[in-house]
């Protein structure tokens, strides 16, 4: 149950899968290789209520740490993946603290927030007892408030100043567009990189862990010296073509 909070606690970066399909046997592809955590994503890819309590399964069994991303707004869907057994609920869009508020109030127990009882299933799947569920979870789990446009990282600091608020996760194709007002996003170009800087320095001021999406392994090297604690790489349209591309260019009849 504490995989997730040691490799956090490790001091090096942790290194995440981003699935959205749902496929059992594609996600046990994907989490046979070395990713330290798995994001299974409910906002765009193809996970509801039932494919991700399966995922969630999936992933604990394959020895790693299941990050949730659920829709905007639904912080009930929040506290429910907890109680399938998710360690960590990143929540898109988070623009100011009283969102953050929310977000945290549904995946904290009492005192720090409000999350309604229900931890049965959870603890089945760690293999521990409801007792310890209940006082282990709300230290080694993470919400993620993603940082995502204009308004977020003005609010910045106040997102930060909500104490069940673990840490942040920023969204490089929806900071993008906000701050270009331009739909197509120009992940950490020029009109964006140096805010990112600033929001991986200030989170880290605040005691807080900083997460950050990427679509490969050139952008992750370039963004580690930076000095976020959780690098995602790449998604799955990118994981199928890499596997497909090089058998087709491999070939030389054609
Ligand atoms: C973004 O880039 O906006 C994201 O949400 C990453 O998935
Ligand atoms: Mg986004």
């Amino acid at each position: 149950m504490f995989r997730l909070t040691n490799a956090l606690d490790q001091n090096t970066i942790v290194v995440s899968a981003w699935c959205g399909i749902t496929d059992p046997h594609y996600l046990e592809g994907v989490c046979a290789h070395c990713f330290d955590t798995i994001v299974l994503d409910m906002q765009h890819g193809f996970f509801d209520e039932h494919s991700i309590q399966a995922a969630i399964s999936t992933v604990v069994n394959s020895g790693k740490a299941p990050i949730v991303r659920v829709p905007v707004g639904r912080w009930d869907t929040a506290s429910r993946v907890m109680d399938f057994g998710a360690l960590g609920v990143i929540a898109p869009m988070i623009n100011d603290a009283q969102a953050a508020q929310s977000f945290a109030a549904a995946m904290k127990y009492v005192p720090a927030g409000e999350r309604s009882f229900g931890p049965h299933h959870a603890a089945a799947v760690y293999a521990v007892d409801v007792a310890a569920y209940l006082d282990g979870i709300d230290a080694n789990s993470i919400a993620l408030a993603m940082i995502e446009t204009r308004q977020a990282y003005e609010n910045l600091d106040a997102i930060l100043a909500v104490s069940g608020v673990d840490g942040i996760l920023i969204g490089p194709g929806d900071l993008s567009i906000s701050l270009r007002q331009n739909r197509h996003p120009d992940i950490y170009g020029p009109d964006s990189i140096d805010i990112v800087k600033d929001i991986i320095g200030r989170t880290a001021g605040a005691g807080k862990k900083s997460a950050v999406f990427t679509t490969g392994p050139e952008l992750a090297n370039s963004l580690a010296k930076i000095g976020p604690d959780i690098i995602t790489i790449g998604d799955d349209q990118c994981y199928i073509s890499n596997g497909v591309r090089p058998q087709l260019e491999g070939l030389n009849f054609r």
